[in-house]
């Protein structure tokens, strides 16, 4: 017998109101069920709106300090909970446990980062330009905000977006994505535990088409914070528009790693291999085409292609195991058509390319980590998020070739530079058109409290991470404070110079 799991709605844990379900399964074995969830519907979604709604009206009241008091008692409960949420974790989405040990931490640095904020969350000071006359500006919680996350990284996204929201002071609707609803559970039912006022935190399970349509399309939600495909981001935008709330989008990458004539290969090395195969490529910021210097070219990648023999795939929950599955059956078929897609395109297929299916790994969404070279700028595989563990490699002779191929995308989070030239890096820093520029280190592994997102197709300009999603989840209040005792007209009675 398989567990179930509820939404939690209006303070309880609940089944859906159509009483439906789905299945969470294992991609390193399709066999074992982690557990079976609610599929919610609009009318859950709308109760849990209004749950938030009224629970808001005394959140926002709640000192600032106070709330992140809560948030910091989170992060404690996710600390004595890290191995536990980790383990769940890689059962459900299949990223090796020394990656969703990380993924948790994520989680608690952010939660730490809240809490501090707690007892900062500036507004500004500013002179007036009349006399007897204070400004300042505070701020003002949003109201109740839709949180729709990806299952790449379970708790770490969910976490950038719902302590900001929270510390802010808005109610919150949490959509987890339907590959990792035990992770969404776990960080839910660790916030309640820490002292969330249990109505204003509502998670609801379901698909992007039962849960997320009614989310966005929800008059009574001010904000949505989504983490996804590109297709859905726009989608949100237009509909959005109807009723103007505010939307912040991260919606993925293409990100590449350059590697330098005088770079330091065999750090370049690891870093690619991180890069790249960390996470089976499923990361928004993983490695997906390396760009090398004609003059090490070949060297490097004959080292790129030894090493890649030696990375291990399996189950990651055991040891030694480099590289988990593919989170699913659709992102592995999507492996095999890239693969196709390279090949037509006329790129040559250096390593991988195939199912890996021997003895145990036949159960799972495996996929051997595969490396194309020979690749040109307008190929489809240098162009396009591919979200999975194939590389494509390009080569350049000079600087101006390597930003014009670097930028030839219409994506630009994350970026990298592998070099021993400091004039060079700090040309890479103000011509690399993307969010983040990594030098001498991959394109993965972002800091929380570092403003993270990108440029053109990654999003639409705002940041998680660091102190934006602050901003993002609030209003901006401005006061004036005129204490002396007269009608002051700005602009007309101010003295001239
Ligand atoms: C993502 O892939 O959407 O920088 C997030 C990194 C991680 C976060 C990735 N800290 O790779």
């Amino acid at each position: 017998m398989s567990t179930s799991y509820q939404n939690f709605i209006d303070g309880k844990w609940v089944d859906a109101l159509g009483g439906e379900t789905f299945e969470n399964r294992n991609p390193a074995d399709w066999e074992e069920v982690v557990g079976v969830f609610p599929k919610s519907m609009k009318e859950d979604v709308d109760r849990a709106v209004k749950a938030a709604t009224e629970a808001q009206k005394d959140w926002k009241k709640v000192p600032v300090p106070v709330r992140g008091a809560i948030l910091t008692k989170a992060a404690d409960l996710l600390v004595e909970r890290k191995e536990e949420y980790s383990r769940d974790m890689t059962r459900e989405m299949g990223k090796v446990l020394t990656e969703t040990r990380g993924d948790v931490q994520e989680a608690i640095d952010t939660g730490y980062y809240a809490g501090s904020e707690g007892r900062r969350f500036f507004g500004r000071t500013v002179p007036s330009e009349l006399p007897n006359k204070a400004a300042f500006t505070t701020h003002l919680p949003l109201g109740v905000v839709g949180l729709i996350a990806p299952w790449n990284f379970p708790m770490a996204i969910p976490s950038w977006k719902s302590f900001p929201a929270l510390l802010a002071g808005n109610g919150v609707v949490f959509k987890p994505a339907s590959d990792v609803p035990l992770s969404g559970t776990h960080f839910i039912r660790t916030l309640i535990d820490a002292g969330v006022p249990p109505k204003l935190l509502n998670l609801v399970h379901g698909t992007g088409g039962s849960v997320g349509g009614p989310i966005i399309e929800h008059e009574g939600l001010q904000g949505i914070s989504f983490t996804g495909s590109t297709a859905v981001g726009k989608l949100i935008t237009r509909v959005s528009a109807d009723t103007l709330k505010r939307v912040s989008l991260e919606l993925g990458g293409k990100n590449a790693q350059i590697v330098w004539e005088d770079a330091d290969l065999d750090l370049a090395l690891e870093g690619v291999l991180w890069g790249a195969f960390g996470t089976t490529g499923q990361r928004c910021t993983a490695t997906s085409r390396l760009i090398i210097h004609e003059a090490v070219h070949d060297m490097f990648l004959d080292m790129l292609i030894e090493a890649i023999g030696k990375l291990t795939l399996g189950n990651g929950l055991e040891e030694g195991v480099d590289i988990g599955p593919l989170v699913n059956e659709e992102q592995l078929k999507m492996m095999v058509d890239y693969t196709q897609i390279g090949l037509e395109g006329g790129a040559e297929l250096r390593v991988g390319g195939e199912v890996a299916s021997d003895g145990a790994l036949d159960k799972g969404f495996f996929f051997k980590p595969t490396v194309f070279s020979g690749v040109t700028p307008e190929m489809r595989i240098a162009t396009e998020e591919i979200f999975g563990p194939i590389l494509s490699v390009l080569k350049v002779s000079d600087w101006d070739e390597a930003v014009a191929v670097h930028n030839n995308t219409d994506y630009g989070l994350s970026s990298s530079l592998y070099t021993k030239n400091l004039n060079l890096s700090f040309h890479a820093v103000d011509d690399l058109v993307a969010g983040i520029t990594y030098i001498n280190a991959p394109t993965i592994g972002a800091e929380c409290h570092l403003p993270f997102g990108g440029c053109k197709g990654t999003g639409n300009g705002h940041r998680e991470g660091g102190w934006g999603p602050y901003e993002f989840f609030s209003e901006t209040k401005t006061v004036y404070f005129d204490y002396s005792g007269a009608l002051q007209r700005a602009q007309i009675d101010t003295e001239e110079v």
